[in-house]
């Protein structure tokens, strides 16, 4: 029953039909499904067609537009779900998390911002398209320890590393630890930008932040 409630969000998200997917997500959640499965077994899977459709040419912008709101909608009534569930934890520090310069895909930068403010981190998120002089004031306003940078583009991983440098250049660096993430993001990336972690998706990403607060 749940794998098939899910099977349908998945395909109501590559039909471009944003009501069909609030209205299952609905059910899924009245059904008791963890907010995190329908995420990742149901809207996840969509979008990751509707991008592969889209890098095909069997798409165009305007149905990646379509499903991304109904993942967008989907999210704003799963995040009170995921808060509700989440145990807040004693450790906690300050994230400064967000988007980086030139690209706009904020789905998965928001599922890691409500995941970490869920698990006790302040977060302050910086929205997308960020400058490396927006991040750099945020953390000297906050005395934030942590950083969070999200690209989904390759052509945007780089503004990750610039954004390492500049908060170098400012004298931030080693009051900071900084984490990447995003679709086209690796390990060895992280590793060959001077990243002090990546993670995969938002539960990693809260694992990570705890393990660079030293908790
Ligand atoms: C939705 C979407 C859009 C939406 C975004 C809407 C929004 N409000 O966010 C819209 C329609 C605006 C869009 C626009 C574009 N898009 Co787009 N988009 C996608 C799509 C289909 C899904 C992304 C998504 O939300 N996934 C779901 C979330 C939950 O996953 P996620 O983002 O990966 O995040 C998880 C992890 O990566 C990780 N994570 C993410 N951030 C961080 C940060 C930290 C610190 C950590 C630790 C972890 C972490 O945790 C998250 C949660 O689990 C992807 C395809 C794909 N499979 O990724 C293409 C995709 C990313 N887009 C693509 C492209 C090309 C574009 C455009 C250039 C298209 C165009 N011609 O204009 C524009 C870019 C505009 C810009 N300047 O940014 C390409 C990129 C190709 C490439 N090689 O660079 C993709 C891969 C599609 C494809 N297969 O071709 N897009």
């Amino acid at each position: 029953m749940s794998t098939e409630l899910l099977s349908q969000i998945t395909a109501s998200l590559v039909d471009g039909d944003p009501d069909l997917t609030i209205d299952l997500t609905k059910q899924a959640i009245q059904g008791g499904i963890e907010p995190m499965t329908i995420i990742e077994r149901g809207l996840v899977p969509g979008m990751n067609i509707v991008g592969d459709k889209f890098s095909t040419g069997e798409y165009f912008l305007p149905h990646l537009i379509i499903s991304a709101n109904g993942m967008q909608q989907a999210m704003d009534l799963l995040e009170p779900e995921l808060r509700a569930r989440s145990q807040q934890m004693k450790v906690s520090g300050k994230v400064v998390i967000g988007t980086v310069q030139g690209d706009i895909h904020e789905i998965g930068k928001s599922l890691v911002a409500t995941m970490l403010s869920a698990s006790g981190f302040q977060v302050y998120d910086l929205g997308v398209d960020v400058p490396a002089e927006d991040f750099i004031a945020k953390v000297k306003e906050t005395g934030a320890q942590l950083v969070g940078l999200s690209a989904l583009l390759t052509t945007t991983m780089i503004v990750q590393k610039e954004i390492i440098e500049a908060l170098s250049i400012a004298g931030l660096r080693d009051q900071i630890k900084i984490m990447v993430g995003g679709a086209p993001v690796t390990r060895s990336w992280a590793a060959e930008i001077g990243a002090d972690g990546f993670a995969e998706d938002a539960i990693q990403a809260v694992q990570l932040a705890t393990q660079l607060m030293g908790a």
